[in-house]
């Protein structure tokens, strides 16, 4: 395999900016970015979330810094914000807990934040209703206009009758809702709200930042998505130098947490160096997030040489590059794995940036890329482990969502099923576009190559990368051995939201 070797500059430390500011940087443009001499990777980055190196950042003009977060970024924090203070009884803002909080701290992992900014102030000049439309329209002190249809207004009225506070929850039933209702009056409070009363004279208040958040203009809600999704993505190559944390530190501060799962997100794999070197740090770190997910391989599971194997990952054999669980029809999101042996001679770990070989595919092999986000494989996996099983799926290799951007790849080679219920005229085509994928994840250029050492722990999105690992020299007293766990990408990003928000200081 020609494939590069990574050197430990390899990983790259999430280091920082001394500005409080959440940074990234995108590694050129999408058409320069195989020019670039060497890819790096500063992300979100606090003075003590560094680790034992430091370069100084080169090629700067190569970069295209921009803030992680959107303009927008305050209104998850003020969503946060308001449930906390839904919470929060009078007179206790400082000192205990509110008792509505402390289940979920018991395990001691979670954010808190305390303090409340002020949020940018978005001031409405003047509103008015459209009744031919049925919109009303609000002009905002800079001058812009945003139009909220009477339905979308009645139905998210915020009052106490509408809305269950504490759950921040909808309580107006669809059966109670009027989908042609007008409106009486339409108004600017003296505190800048905007006032509605309705025909029945139910009356609701909106407050302009909340409204100016929720305009449906197409670049308002795209700043909206990307704030609650973070769907941008910065691909790469073999030249990625992996962001790398410290184990501790993302387990004890949350910045380092959030540097930890904003990169995570952003490139699809992070290092962590410095856990101890015993089972059970997997599990601490989902602890950290939330909560693991169980699969028929146990709550974590670990990757060894076993007798009798239940699978291929648990032999000293060499594992193509792949993702995990296709088995499964809602497969993990995210993966840790934890080195704790690592073996003598051999057993190096791969990574390829999934989505960027889609994107390549799509341009290079049209036809490929076609064939293989259209048809669906089946996966099997049958064995014995924390139960027994017998799994069947239906999946396309490279799964497109319904606004055409590649969502996740399915591809485990060892668990794609022999049955292949396609028209025999198509089976061929099928091979020919799979090999031309895996041929173009298999070029040096475009894999990543590191080994892992005892407490070196690697994270990465299952959706997005495939990874591998070179055989190996199985010792009966020298075991390799690699303890793994799965999560999902719903609790992570919610973590990823929450230590944003405290982290900002907007709860
Ligand atoms: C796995 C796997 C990697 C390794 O267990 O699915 O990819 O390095 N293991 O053993
Ligand atoms: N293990 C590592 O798809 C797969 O079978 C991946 C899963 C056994 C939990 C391997
Ligand atoms: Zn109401
Ligand atoms: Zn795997």
């Amino acid at each position: 395999m020609s494939s590069r070797t990574a050197s430990p500059s390899t990983f790259h430390p999430l280091s920082l900016s001394h500005t409080d500011t959440l940074l990234t940087a995108l590694v050129g443009k999408r058409n320069r970015r195989q020019n670039i001499a060497e890819s790096w990777w500063p992300f979100l980055i606090w003075k003590h979330s560094l680790v034992a190196w430091r370069e100084p950042f080169r090629n700067v003009d190569e970069y295209i810094a921009l803030l992680a977060l959107p303009a927008l970024q305050r209104s998850t924090a003020a969503m946060a914000c308001q449930a906390l203070r839904a919470c929060r009884r009078p007179g206790r803002a400082a000192g205990p807990l509110p008792s509505c909080l402390t289940s979920m701290h018991l395990r001691g992992q979670h954010t808190l934040g305390s303090a409340s900014l002020p949020l940018a102030h978005h001031s409405v000049r003047h509103v008015r209703a459209l009744d031919e439309e049925r919109m009303m329209e609000v002009e905002w002190e800079d001058g812009g206009q945003s139009l909220y249809p009477f339905t979308w207004l009645r139905d998210n009225c915020q009052c106490p009758l509408c809305t269950l506070e504490s759950a921040q929850a909808r309580k107006l039933l669809m059966s109670d809702l009027d989908i042609h209702t007008g409106v009486n009056v339409v108004e600017v409070t003296n505190d800048y709200k905007v006032s509605i009363v309705w025909p029945d004279l139910h009356t609701s208040v909106f407050d302009a930042e909340w409204l100016k958040k929720r305009c449906f203009s197409a670049a308002a809600r795209q700043a909206m998505q990307e704030e609650l999704f973070l769907n941008k993505r910065h691909y790469w190559d073999s030249k990625l130098r992996i962001p790398t944390a410290d184990y501790q530190e993302v387990l004890h501060d949350d910045k380092a947490a959030l540097a930890w799962l904003s990169a995570l997100r952003r490139v699809g794999i992070v290092y962590l160096k410095g856990a101890p070197v015993e089972q059970g740090q997997v599990a601490r770190l989902a602890e950290r997030i939330g909560y693991l997910r169980l699969t028929f391989y146990g709550h974590t599971w670990q990757v060894k040489d076993k007798y009798m194997a239940n699978n291929v990952a648990y032999t000293s054999g060499r594992l193509s590059l792949h993702s995990d669980y296709p088995a499964l029809h809602f497969a993990p999101g995210v993966q840790f794995l934890h080195c704790i042996n690592q073996a003598e001679e051999g057993g190096e770990s791969e990574v390829v940036d999934g989505f960027h070989m889609a994107e390549q595919l799509q341009r290079e092999d049209p036809e490929a890329f076609r064939t293989l986000s259209s048809l669906l494989v089946d996966f099997t996996d049958t064995g014995t482990d924390y139960c027994d099983f017998t799994l069947q799926s239906k999946k396309c290799i490279i799964e497109v969502a319904a606004d055409g951007r590649v969502e996740r790849i399915n591809f485990n080679n060892a668990t794609r099923d022999s049955v292949l219920d396609l028209p025999v005229h198509q089976v061929q085509p099928f091979y020919r576009a799979l090999k031309a994928y895996v041929d173009m994840m298999n070029r040096p250029e475009n894999v990543v190559t590191y080994r892992m050492m005892p407490g070196d722990i690697v994270t990465f999105d299952n959706w997005r990368l495939l990874h591998g690992r070179k055989d190996y020299i199985s010792r009966r007293d020298r075991m390799r051995h690699l303890e793994g766990a799965y999560l999902d990408w719903d609790e992570v990003m919610s973590r990823l939201r929450i230590l944003r928000a405290s982290v900002h200081g907007n709860i």
